[in-house]
């Protein structure tokens, strides 16, 4: 039985092949700076966008040809299971990330859904044994059941805050089972529609409460080296999503001392709508030793919501790339395709493409962080832009050796001040060079 009957095994062809069905850049085993391209970039396929995903809009119903729909909810959690690893064999991913609402329906109560979950979840123990692909990461989809209508861990209602318990506590058995290395909370609503009848403070004590019993059972379960990544998200679905960016995110996991075991899942498309660039997100997790994984994708910038289209745009994924090597890797996350083919890309097929077109694109993005840093492009960039640290008074204040009263008898000693240009176009247009 096949899923995908016309297409074959993808392979690196080079960048010359005519054959779209080919890597004309990704190249697995092709070494980089020491290390093979597969294990820089440990793609993941997100289970949500390519086998769930029916091609709806707010305008019309679903458009995506799928040949693993059957009239049967179960039956088709069962064909979606046999065509993710016919796919991810194909494409050669050795990843994949999924929310329990992605694989299993939730029939008519939780426990029926728990129910469909574990014999969904046998079944792909046994395509994980069968095949060698691994779980990056899964989640409890927290959101997408009316009970969440007013949030999950931060819900007003008590009830509805242990169903979604009730969720983490399935997600992490399931982890376990399943060898995952890392699990994800992104935020669904937890956030707020309006300030004026909000208690934030309470809401969010309450998400740091699951957070905390979430690590607790990990460790009770013998899963303690899990590592928790939460995904930062401005907006969408709520007006305000409490996980804003990464630094908001940063400060709520200090707060409640759970920078122990969690780090940040960091999505490009969610960096945007925060107004920032994901280099930007990134630099700021590295800064706190948090970067943990990645969601790929990229908005539209002249749209304000959240369009989770492949990334094909080479500058940006470079910069990631370069983030990436900054950070000595990405292990134990990964680089999961958080997204989906447009609606007009509905055929089969397009799944593969869509994907092939992301993959090339972070080969590409990672030779060239590559060439950046072996030839120290921002580094010395950098130390010539902040040399007057290097010496005299400037040494002496990052050596800690000033208090304000030395600083002031410096500064009145001291007759001339001069800046130096940062010649910022000229290093874009050098930057072009090792892009393009
Ligand atoms: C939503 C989003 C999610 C998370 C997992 O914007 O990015 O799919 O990645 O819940
Ligand atoms: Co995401």
């Amino acid at each position: 039985m096949t899923f995908f009957p016309n297409v074959e095994k993808i392979k690196y062809e080079g960048k010359n092949t005519e054959n779209p069905f080919a890597f004309r850049y990704y190249n697995p085993e092709e070494l980089v700076l020491g290390k093979s391209m597969k294990d820089h970039l440990r793609f993941a396929v997100a289970y949500w966008h390519t086998f769930v995903n029916e091609g709806n809009d707010p305008f019309g119903v679903g458009v995506n040809q799928r040949t693993w729909l059957a009239e049967d909810p179960m039956e088709t959690a069962k064909n979606r299971v046999e065509a993710a690893f016919e796919f991810y064999q194909k494409l050669g991913v050795d990843y994949f990330c999924f929310h329990d609402m992605d694989v299993a329906p939730y029939g008519d109560s939780l426990e029926t859904f728990f129910k469909n979950l574990d014999e969904i979840v046998d079944l792909i123990e046994e395509k994980m044994k069968e095949t060698g692909i691994k779980l990056l990461w899964n989640t409890a989809d927290r959101h997408a059941n009316p009970i969440y209508v007013n949030g999950a861990a931060s819900s007003n209602n008590a009830d509805v805050y242990a169903v979604s318990a009730a969720q983490v506590k399935k997600g992490i058995d399931i982890s376990k089972r399943l060898g995952g290395k890392n699990f994800v909370f992104w935020g669904g609503r937890e956030g707020y529609e309006n300030l004026l009848n909000t208690d934030m403070a309470f809401e969010e004590a309450n998400i740091a409460r699951l957070y905390n019993m979430a690590i607790d059972y990990s460790n009770e379960i013998g899963h303690g080296d899990l590592t928790f990544l939460l995904e930062p998200k401005p907006k969408e679905p709520m007006k305000h999503q409490y996980d804003f960016d990464a630094a908001t995110t940063m400060a709520f996991l200090q707060k409640y001392d759970l920078t122990d075991r969690f780090k940040l899942n960091l999505e490009a498309n969610h960096a945007t709508l925060a107004g920032h660039t994901f280099e930007h997100e990134m630099a700021v997790a590295r800064s706190y030793n948090a970067l943990g994984s990645l969601d790929a994708n990229q908005g539209d910038l002249l749209l304000g919501w959240d369009t989770d289209e492949f990334p094909t745009d080479l500058y940006s994924v470079t910069l990631t790339m370069y983030e990436v090597l900054e950070n000595g890797g990405i292990e134990p996350g990964g680089i999961n395709f958080d997204a989906k083919v447009r609606r007009t890309s509905f055929e089969m097929e397009d799944l593969f493409l869509a994907h092939i077109a992301g993959m090339d694109t972070f080969a590409r993005g990672l030779k060239a962080a590559a060439r950046l840093k072996e030839d120290r492009f921002f580094d010395k960039i950098k130390e010539e832009r902040y040399a007057s640290y290097q010496e005299g008074i400037g040494k002496d204040i990052i050596d800690d050796k000033t208090d304000l009263k030395s600083l002031f008898d410096y500064a009145l000693s001291n007759k001339t001040v001069t800046n130096k240009s940062g010649h910022i176009e000229a290093v874009k247009a050098r930057l072009n060079d090792y892009i393009y």
